[in-house]
């Protein structure tokens, strides 16, 4: 479908029509298509543009991210459909891997991002799943070389229990998720309560003026940072100008 530019939808519509695509070429999972859906209203709650309370979480997520010894960015099917290129370009300015790592796990799928990612120009990109973290789902397998010796996971709209693997895997966490409620902003280190479209241009910029500039050491509170989005959104919800 082609979509106007004028649309005052539009940059949601791309991005639902991204995923549509991805679910038709076998990249995106059907299940990702709810996700973005849920991750649209909670986008809508804070208004559909970062906050402060977000760029602080990508700060420290970035220093943390450089300061790591073996950083690794997780992609699964929605990541992969709605931001292939800026993945990409923060993955080679962190100096980090990009590792396929699915919930809704098939080789053909695997195969299907793996061609979509090195027609982008990926070139460090894992697929392993020779060693386990410990989870009970399929996803506990991942690469020897990527998150299995990571120290530090950036999993953008990841479901809980991966989360959760990682965290009892001794991992750094670090999450993107627009839903401040989810068992994963919950478990996560570090939660960036942002659309992942609108965090990840950040985190490049970040990224490429620390590694210029020096990381700088941030103290970061994950609980007292979702409970300020949580904050964000009441303040929201009850300004009787929000219709207008
Ligand atoms: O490709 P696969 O097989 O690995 O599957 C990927 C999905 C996303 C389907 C799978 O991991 C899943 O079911 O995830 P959940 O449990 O639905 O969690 C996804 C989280 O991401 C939810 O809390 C959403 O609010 C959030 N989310 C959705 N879209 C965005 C988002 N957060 C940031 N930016 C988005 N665009």
């Amino acid at each position: 479908m082609k979509i106007p530019k004028t649309h005052p939808r539009y940059k949601s519509l791309l991005q639902r029509e991204k995923l549509i695509e991805g679910v038709e070429n076998g990249v995106t999972a059907t299940a990702g298509l709810i996700a973005q859906g849920r991750g649209e209203a909670f986008d809508y709650l804070i208004g559909e543009r970062t906050t402060e309370n977000a760029r602080k979480a990508i700060r420290a997520a970035v220093a943390k991210l450089l300061l790591a010894k073996h950083p690794v960015l997780s992609i699964n099917g929605n990541v992969a459909m709605l931001a292939p290129d800026d993945y990409i370009k923060l993955g080679e300015v962190l100096d980090a891997p990009i590792e396929i790592n699915l919930f809704y796990k098939t080789p053909e799928r695997v195969d299907a991002i793996k061609a979509l990612l090195h027609e982008h120009g990926c070139k460090n990109l894992l697929f392993g799943d020779n060693t386990r973290i410990p989870t009970e789902s399929a996803r506990g397998f991942v690469d020897s070389r990527g998150q299995g010796i990571a120290d530090v996971v950036l999993v953008p709209l990841e479901d809980g229990d991966r989360t959760e693997a990682l965290k009892k895997a001794g991992k750094f966490v670090i999450a993107i998720d627009l839903n401040p409620l989810s068992r994963t902003a919950r478990k996560a280190d570090i939660t960036i309560v942002d659309n992942i479209v609108r965090a990840l241009p950040l985190m490049i910029k970040y990224a490429e003026g620390y590694k210029s500039r020096g990381v700088p050491n941030i103290e970061f509170n994950n609980r007292e940072n979702l409970m300020g989005a949580i904050a964000l959104i009441k303040e929201r919800l009850a300004d009787e100008t929000i219709l207008d």
